[in-house]
Protein backbone atom coordinates (compact mmCIF):
# COMPACT_ATOMS: atom_id res chain seq x y z
CA UNK A 1 0.00 0.00 0.00
CA UNK A 2 2.87 2.31 1.17
CA UNK A 3 4.70 1.94 -2.67
CA UNK A 4 1.15 2.32 -4.45
CA UNK A 5 0.69 5.07 -2.17
CA UNK A 6 4.11 6.37 -3.79
CA UNK A 7 3.62 5.78 -7.00
CA UNK A 8 0.27 7.45 -6.85
CA UNK A 9 1.66 10.39 -5.64
CA UNK A 10 4.80 10.48 -8.39
CA UNK A 11 1.60 9.89 -11.06
CA UNK A 12 -0.24 12.79 -10.07
CA UNK A 13 3.01 15.46 -9.54
CA UNK A 14 3.79 13.75 -13.50
CA UNK A 15 0.34 14.68 -14.67
CA UNK A 16 0.29 18.15 -12.99
CA UNK A 17 3.61 18.51 -14.87
CA UNK A 18 1.91 17.42 -18.24
CA UNK A 19 -1.17 19.34 -17.78
CA UNK A 20 1.12 22.78 -17.25
CA UNK A 21 3.25 21.83 -20.31
CA UNK A 22 0.03 21.15 -22.49
CA UNK A 23 -1.61 24.57 -20.96
CA UNK A 24 1.85 26.56 -21.66
CA UNK A 25 1.95 25.11 -25.43
CA UNK A 26 -1.74 26.32 -26.07
CA UNK A 27 -1.47 29.87 -24.50
CA UNK A 28 1.91 30.15 -26.71
CA UNK A 29 -0.04 29.33 -30.44
CA UNK A 30 -3.23 30.74 -29.34
CA UNK A 31 -0.69 34.12 -29.01
CA UNK A 32 1.37 33.55 -32.61
CA UNK A 33 -1.81 32.66 -34.33
CA UNK A 34 -3.44 35.57 -33.06
CA UNK A 35 -0.21 37.94 -34.15
CA UNK A 36 0.42 36.48 -37.36
CA UNK A 37 -3.76 36.70 -38.49
CA UNK A 38 -3.66 40.14 -38.11
CA UNK A 39 -0.55 40.93 -39.93
CA UNK A 40 -2.18 38.96 -42.75
CA UNK A 41 -5.68 40.28 -42.45
CA UNK A 42 -6.56 41.86 -45.55
CA UNK A 43 -7.30 45.38 -46.07
CA UNK A 44 -11.01 46.44 -45.54
CA UNK A 45 -12.20 47.68 -49.00
CA UNK A 46 -16.00 49.17 -49.98
CA UNK A 47 -18.28 47.15 -51.71
CA UNK A 48 -17.46 49.78 -54.79
CA UNK A 49 -13.92 48.84 -54.51
CA UNK A 50 -14.76 45.70 -54.58
CA UNK A 51 -17.35 45.66 -57.84
CA UNK A 52 -14.94 47.70 -60.02
CA UNK A 53 -11.60 45.56 -59.23
CA UNK A 54 -9.85 44.01 -62.20
CA UNK A 55 -8.24 40.38 -61.87
CA UNK A 56 -5.09 42.31 -62.59
CA UNK A 57 -5.61 44.63 -59.78
CA UNK A 58 -6.38 41.94 -57.34
CA UNK A 59 -3.23 39.96 -58.19
CA UNK A 60 -1.45 42.95 -57.48
CA UNK A 61 -3.20 44.07 -54.52
CA UNK A 62 -2.72 40.27 -52.82
CA UNK A 63 0.91 40.42 -53.28
CA UNK A 64 1.40 44.13 -51.69
CA UNK A 65 -0.70 43.14 -48.92
CA UNK A 66 2.42 40.68 -47.70
CA UNK A 67 4.84 42.89 -45.41
CA UNK A 68 7.41 44.97 -47.45
CA UNK A 69 11.13 43.27 -46.94
CA UNK A 70 12.30 46.41 -47.02
CA UNK A 71 10.98 49.47 -45.51
CA UNK A 72 9.65 51.83 -48.17
CA UNK A 73 9.98 55.95 -48.42
CA UNK A 74 8.25 56.29 -51.48
CA UNK A 75 5.92 54.11 -53.13
CA UNK A 76 7.27 54.00 -56.90
CA UNK A 77 5.11 54.04 -60.23
CA UNK A 78 6.15 50.50 -60.82
CA UNK A 79 4.73 49.67 -57.56
CA UNK A 80 1.08 50.83 -58.02
CA UNK A 81 -1.63 48.40 -58.73
CA UNK A 82 -3.10 48.91 -61.97
CA UNK A 83 -6.15 51.16 -62.13
CA UNK A 84 -9.62 49.48 -63.24
CA UNK A 85 -11.12 49.37 -65.84
CA UNK A 86 -14.52 51.18 -64.67
CA UNK A 87 -13.10 53.68 -62.04
CA UNK A 88 -15.22 53.79 -58.83
CA UNK A 89 -15.05 57.73 -59.44
CA UNK A 90 -17.63 57.51 -62.38
CA UNK A 91 -20.79 59.97 -62.05
CA UNK A 92 -22.64 58.68 -65.20
CA UNK A 93 -24.04 62.23 -66.41
CA UNK A 94 -22.73 64.92 -65.58
CA UNK A 95 -24.05 68.54 -66.24
CA UNK A 96 -21.86 70.09 -68.63
CA UNK A 97 -20.54 73.71 -68.15
CA UNK A 98 -19.97 76.90 -70.20
CA UNK A 99 -19.24 79.87 -68.16
CA UNK A 100 -19.77 82.84 -69.88
CA UNK A 101 -16.75 84.68 -68.72
CA UNK A 102 -14.57 81.23 -67.98
CA UNK A 103 -10.23 82.35 -68.70
CA UNK A 104 -7.22 79.59 -69.07
CA UNK A 105 -6.56 81.14 -65.50
CA UNK A 106 -10.02 79.72 -63.88
CA UNK A 107 -9.37 76.25 -65.51
CA UNK A 108 -5.81 76.22 -64.13
CA UNK A 109 -6.85 76.86 -61.07
CA UNK A 110 -9.73 74.11 -61.11
CA UNK A 111 -6.94 71.77 -62.40
CA UNK A 112 -3.71 72.25 -60.71
CA UNK A 113 -2.69 68.93 -60.60
CA UNK A 114 -1.91 68.85 -64.25
CA UNK A 115 1.52 69.44 -65.57
CA UNK A 116 3.29 70.21 -68.97
CA UNK A 117 -0.25 69.02 -70.18
CA UNK A 118 -0.22 65.61 -68.73
CA UNK A 119 -1.62 63.89 -65.91
CA UNK A 120 -1.33 61.24 -64.17
CA UNK A 121 -3.25 59.41 -61.34
CA UNK A 122 -1.58 59.13 -57.69
CA UNK A 123 -3.23 56.01 -56.60
CA UNK A 124 -2.59 53.50 -59.09
CA UNK A 125 -1.68 52.72 -62.89
CA UNK A 126 -3.51 53.58 -65.67
CA UNK A 127 -4.24 50.76 -68.10
CA UNK A 128 -2.95 52.44 -71.14
CA UNK A 129 -1.04 56.12 -70.96
CA UNK A 130 -3.30 58.03 -73.66
CA UNK A 131 -2.91 60.79 -75.99
CA UNK A 132 -5.81 63.16 -76.97
CA UNK A 133 -5.20 64.89 -80.18
CA UNK A 134 -7.19 67.95 -81.20
CA UNK A 135 -6.99 69.82 -84.74
CA UNK A 136 -7.30 73.83 -83.75
CA UNK A 137 -7.39 76.76 -85.49
CA UNK A 138 -8.62 79.88 -84.01
CA UNK A 139 -11.59 78.23 -81.46
CA UNK A 140 -10.30 80.02 -78.49
CA UNK A 141 -13.71 79.75 -76.33
CA UNK A 142 -14.02 75.66 -77.45
CA UNK A 143 -10.75 74.53 -76.43
CA UNK A 144 -11.55 76.17 -72.94
CA UNK A 145 -14.21 74.75 -72.79
CA UNK A 146 -13.46 71.37 -73.82
CA UNK A 147 -10.52 71.57 -70.98
CA UNK A 148 -13.15 72.82 -68.13
CA UNK A 149 -15.17 69.54 -69.15
CA UNK A 150 -12.96 67.34 -70.58
CA UNK A 151 -9.93 67.37 -67.72
CA UNK A 152 -11.63 66.31 -64.83
CA UNK A 153 -13.82 63.69 -66.75
CA UNK A 154 -10.68 61.94 -67.38
CA UNK A 155 -9.14 62.37 -63.86
CA UNK A 156 -12.38 60.61 -62.91
CA UNK A 157 -11.61 57.86 -65.31
CA UNK A 158 -7.96 57.28 -63.62
CA UNK A 159 -6.30 58.22 -66.90
CA UNK A 160 -2.66 58.81 -67.60
CA UNK A 161 -3.03 61.41 -70.32
CA UNK A 162 -1.40 64.30 -72.07
CA UNK A 163 -3.70 67.18 -74.52
CA UNK A 164 -2.02 68.17 -77.54
CA UNK A 165 -3.53 70.70 -79.71
CA UNK A 166 -2.24 70.42 -83.36
CA UNK A 167 -2.43 74.15 -84.06
CA UNK A 168 -2.18 74.89 -87.99
CA UNK A 169 -0.59 78.29 -88.21
CA UNK A 170 -1.83 80.59 -91.39
CA UNK A 171 -4.99 81.20 -92.97
CA UNK A 172 -4.80 78.59 -95.70
CA UNK A 173 -7.19 75.74 -96.14
CA UNK A 174 -7.85 73.87 -93.34
CA UNK A 175 -6.67 70.46 -92.63
CA UNK A 176 -8.14 68.46 -90.15
CA UNK A 177 -6.37 64.77 -90.99
CA UNK A 178 -2.83 65.75 -91.96
CA UNK A 179 -3.36 67.65 -88.13
CA UNK A 180 -4.11 64.06 -86.50
CA UNK A 181 -1.34 62.67 -88.06
CA UNK A 182 1.27 65.22 -87.33
CA UNK A 183 0.05 65.11 -83.48
CA UNK A 184 0.54 61.01 -83.74
CA UNK A 185 4.16 61.36 -84.86
CA UNK A 186 5.12 64.34 -82.71
CA UNK A 187 3.42 62.50 -79.58
CA UNK A 188 5.30 59.64 -80.50
CA UNK A 189 8.05 61.77 -80.29
CA UNK A 190 7.59 62.39 -76.84
CA UNK A 191 6.28 59.31 -74.77
CA UNK A 192 5.56 55.94 -76.06
CA UNK A 193 1.29 56.44 -76.03
CA UNK A 194 -0.65 53.11 -76.22
CA UNK A 195 -3.78 54.88 -77.41
CA UNK A 196 -4.73 58.24 -79.35
CA UNK A 197 -8.07 59.61 -79.18
CA UNK A 198 -8.61 62.32 -82.30
CA UNK A 199 -10.83 64.92 -81.15
CA UNK A 200 -12.97 67.75 -82.56
CA UNK A 201 -12.24 70.91 -79.98
CA UNK A 202 -16.57 71.15 -79.90
CA UNK A 203 -17.17 67.88 -78.65
CA UNK A 204 -17.72 67.74 -75.02
CA UNK A 205 -18.88 64.26 -73.59
CA UNK A 206 -22.26 63.99 -71.20
CA UNK A 207 -21.52 60.95 -69.62
CA UNK A 208 -18.11 59.51 -67.76
CA UNK A 209 -19.12 55.77 -68.71
CA UNK A 210 -17.68 56.59 -71.79
CA UNK A 211 -14.29 55.60 -71.44
CA UNK A 212 -11.45 57.31 -72.97
CA UNK A 213 -9.45 54.17 -73.28
CA UNK A 214 -8.43 51.97 -76.98
CA UNK A 215 -10.16 48.92 -77.62
CA UNK A 216 -9.36 45.40 -79.57
CA UNK A 217 -11.02 46.93 -82.48
CA UNK A 218 -10.61 50.80 -83.41
CA UNK A 219 -13.47 52.69 -81.46
CA UNK A 220 -15.88 55.57 -82.34
CA UNK A 221 -16.96 57.21 -79.39
CA UNK A 222 -19.92 59.60 -80.57
CA UNK A 223 -23.01 57.64 -81.31
CA UNK A 224 -25.16 60.45 -81.03
CA UNK A 225 -24.81 64.25 -80.70
CA UNK A 226 -26.90 66.91 -79.53
CA UNK A 227 -26.54 68.72 -83.45
CA UNK A 228 -28.43 65.57 -84.54
CA UNK A 229 -31.04 65.45 -82.36
CA UNK A 230 -29.33 62.50 -80.71
CA UNK A 231 -30.64 60.57 -83.66
CA UNK A 232 -27.73 58.13 -85.29
CA UNK A 233 -26.02 58.97 -88.35
CA UNK A 234 -25.18 56.38 -90.84
CA UNK A 235 -23.32 53.20 -90.59
CA UNK A 236 -19.44 53.95 -91.87
CA UNK A 237 -20.02 57.18 -89.60
CA UNK A 238 -16.29 57.50 -88.06
CA UNK A 239 -15.94 61.46 -87.32
CA UNK A 240 -15.78 63.79 -84.25
CA UNK A 241 -14.13 61.55 -81.36
CA UNK A 242 -12.37 58.07 -82.42
CA UNK A 243 -9.61 56.16 -80.17
CA UNK A 244 -7.21 54.07 -82.08
CA UNK A 245 -4.09 52.41 -80.63
CA UNK A 246 -0.47 52.97 -82.35
CA UNK A 247 -0.86 49.98 -83.54
CA UNK A 248 -4.10 50.34 -85.47
CA UNK A 249 -3.51 53.60 -86.45
CA UNK A 250 0.01 52.47 -88.25
CA UNK A 251 -1.62 49.93 -89.70
CA UNK A 252 -4.25 51.84 -91.73
CA UNK A 253 -1.24 54.70 -92.35
CA UNK A 254 -2.76 57.40 -90.22
CA UNK A 255 -4.88 59.75 -92.27
CA UNK A 256 -4.97 60.75 -95.63
CA UNK A 257 -2.94 63.93 -96.35
CA UNK A 258 -4.97 65.23 -98.99
CA UNK A 259 -8.55 66.47 -97.44
CA UNK A 260 -8.51 70.48 -98.05
CA UNK A 261 -11.29 72.01 -96.16
CA UNK A 262 -14.60 70.35 -94.83
CA UNK A 263 -15.38 66.56 -95.08
CA UNK A 264 -14.48 62.85 -95.83
CA UNK A 265 -11.69 62.81 -94.20
CA UNK A 266 -13.32 60.99 -91.75
CA UNK A 267 -14.94 58.69 -94.03
CA UNK A 268 -11.70 58.34 -95.61
CA UNK A 269 -10.24 57.02 -92.11
CA UNK A 270 -13.28 54.16 -91.55
CA UNK A 271 -12.27 52.76 -95.14
CA UNK A 272 -9.35 52.21 -94.45
CA UNK A 273 -10.00 50.36 -90.82
CA UNK A 274 -11.58 47.98 -93.65
CA UNK A 275 -8.80 47.97 -96.01
CA UNK A 276 -6.64 46.94 -92.35
CA UNK A 277 -9.19 43.69 -91.65
CA UNK A 278 -10.27 45.64 -88.78
CA UNK A 279 -13.85 46.70 -87.60
CA UNK A 280 -15.21 49.50 -85.70
CA UNK A 281 -17.12 49.41 -82.36
CA UNK A 282 -19.03 51.70 -80.30
CA UNK A 283 -20.14 51.66 -77.00
CA UNK A 284 -23.47 51.88 -75.84
CA UNK A 285 -25.31 55.12 -76.72
CA UNK A 286 -27.17 55.71 -73.44
CA UNK A 287 -22.94 56.68 -72.76
CA UNK A 288 -21.48 57.74 -75.67
CA UNK A 289 -23.25 61.21 -76.24
CA UNK A 290 -21.80 64.24 -76.62
CA UNK A 291 -22.71 68.03 -76.92
CA UNK A 292 -21.50 70.00 -79.62
CA UNK A 293 -20.86 73.51 -79.01
CA UNK A 294 -22.89 75.30 -81.98
CA UNK A 295 -20.80 76.45 -84.44
CA UNK A 296 -20.75 77.82 -88.11
CA UNK A 297 -18.34 76.60 -90.59
CA UNK A 298 -15.09 78.54 -90.46
CA UNK A 299 -13.61 80.74 -93.19
CA UNK A 300 -10.60 78.42 -94.85
CA UNK A 301 -12.58 75.39 -93.68
CA UNK A 302 -15.40 75.23 -96.65
CA UNK A 303 -16.74 72.24 -97.95
CA UNK A 304 -14.59 70.07 -99.59
CA UNK A 305 -15.78 69.21 -103.58
CA UNK A 306 -13.10 67.12 -103.84
CA UNK A 307 -14.36 64.50 -101.43
CA UNK A 308 -16.13 62.24 -103.48
CA UNK A 309 -13.67 61.84 -105.94
CA UNK A 310 -10.93 61.11 -103.24
CA UNK A 311 -12.96 58.81 -101.11
CA UNK A 312 -13.64 56.51 -104.67
CA UNK A 313 -9.71 55.82 -104.51
CA UNK A 314 -8.72 54.97 -101.08
CA UNK A 315 -8.23 51.67 -102.00
CA UNK A 316 -5.17 52.91 -104.51
CA UNK A 317 -3.41 55.13 -102.27
CA UNK A 318 -3.87 53.98 -98.41
CA UNK A 319 -0.31 52.57 -98.14
CA UNK A 320 1.57 55.41 -99.64
CA UNK A 321 -0.75 58.46 -98.94
CA UNK A 322 -0.83 58.76 -94.63
CA UNK A 323 1.69 58.83 -92.04
CA UNK A 324 4.70 57.95 -94.62
CA UNK A 325 3.99 60.76 -96.39
CA UNK A 326 2.95 63.53 -93.87
CA UNK A 327 5.39 66.49 -94.36
CA UNK A 328 5.27 69.68 -92.55
CA UNK A 329 6.91 72.15 -90.78
CA UNK A 330 6.96 72.53 -86.79
CA UNK A 331 6.89 76.27 -85.85
CA UNK A 332 7.01 75.54 -82.22
CA UNK A 333 5.85 73.13 -79.38
CA UNK A 334 4.93 74.56 -76.23
CA UNK A 335 4.42 73.22 -72.82
CA UNK A 336 1.79 74.96 -71.15
CA UNK A 337 0.38 72.99 -67.45
CA UNK A 338 -2.99 72.29 -69.04
CA UNK A 339 -1.99 71.18 -72.93
CA UNK A 340 0.67 70.84 -75.25
CA UNK A 341 1.04 73.20 -78.01
CA UNK A 342 1.88 72.21 -81.31
CA UNK A 343 2.34 74.71 -84.16
CA UNK A 344 2.92 73.92 -87.96
CA UNK A 345 2.99 75.09 -91.31
CA UNK A 346 1.43 72.51 -93.85
CA UNK A 347 1.10 74.68 -96.54
CA UNK A 348 -1.70 74.78 -98.90
CA UNK A 349 -3.52 72.05 -101.53
CA UNK A 350 -1.32 71.63 -104.87
CA UNK A 351 -3.64 72.07 -106.88
C1 LIG B 1 -17.75 67.00 -88.49
C2 LIG B 1 -17.07 65.90 -87.69
C3 LIG B 1 -15.57 66.18 -87.69
C4 LIG B 1 -15.02 66.23 -89.09
C5 LIG B 1 -15.82 67.27 -89.89
C6 LIG B 1 -15.49 67.24 -91.38
C7 LIG B 1 -18.63 65.20 -86.01
C8 LIG B 1 -19.21 65.39 -84.68
N1 LIG B 1 -17.58 65.95 -86.36
O1 LIG B 1 -17.57 68.20 -87.75
O2 LIG B 1 -14.88 65.19 -86.95
O3 LIG B 1 -15.08 64.95 -89.69
O4 LIG B 1 -17.22 67.05 -89.79
O5 LIG B 1 -14.22 67.70 -91.63
O6 LIG B 1 -19.12 64.39 -86.75
N2 LIG B 1 -11.31 73.11 -86.66
C9 LIG B 1 -10.69 74.20 -86.08
N3 LIG B 1 -10.66 75.37 -86.72
C10 LIG B 1 -11.24 75.55 -87.94
C11 LIG B 1 -11.86 74.43 -88.53
C12 LIG B 1 -11.91 73.23 -87.87
O7 LIG B 1 -10.16 74.12 -84.96
O8 LIG B 1 -11.17 76.67 -88.48
C13 LIG B 1 -11.23 71.78 -86.00
C14 LIG B 1 -11.99 71.71 -84.70
O9 LIG B 1 -11.37 70.79 -83.86
C15 LIG B 1 -13.34 71.21 -85.16
C16 LIG B 1 -12.93 70.19 -86.22
O10 LIG B 1 -11.79 70.77 -86.85
O11 LIG B 1 -14.10 70.67 -84.12
C17 LIG B 1 -14.01 69.82 -87.23
O12 LIG B 1 -14.51 70.97 -87.88
P1 LIG B 1 -16.03 71.47 -87.67
O13 LIG B 1 -16.36 71.44 -86.25
O14 LIG B 1 -16.20 72.78 -88.37
O15 LIG B 1 -16.87 70.39 -88.46
P2 LIG B 1 -18.20 69.61 -88.06
O16 LIG B 1 -18.78 70.12 -86.78
O17 LIG B 1 -19.10 69.55 -89.20
MN1 LIG C 1 -17.97 70.87 -85.03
Amino acid sequence: MRITGIFGNLLCQIRLLLFIAVCVTIVGWTNFYMKDSTRYTPKYRTPVENFWKSPLSEKKTEENSQPPLVEQTSQKEEDLKICPILSPNLQGVVPLMFPPNLTLADVEKKIPMMRNGHYQPETCRSQQRVAILIPYRNRERHLLYLLDNLLPFLQRQLLDYAIYIIHQAGNDTFNRAQLLNIGYLEALKEENWDCFIFHDVDLVPENDYNTYLCDSEPKHLVVVCNATNYNSVYKEYFGGVTAMTRKQIAKVNGYSNNYWGWGGEDDDLYYRVQLGNMTVVRPAREVARYTMISHTRDVGNEKNEKRWELLKNVSKVWKTDGLNSCTYELLSIEHNPLYINITVDIGKPHN
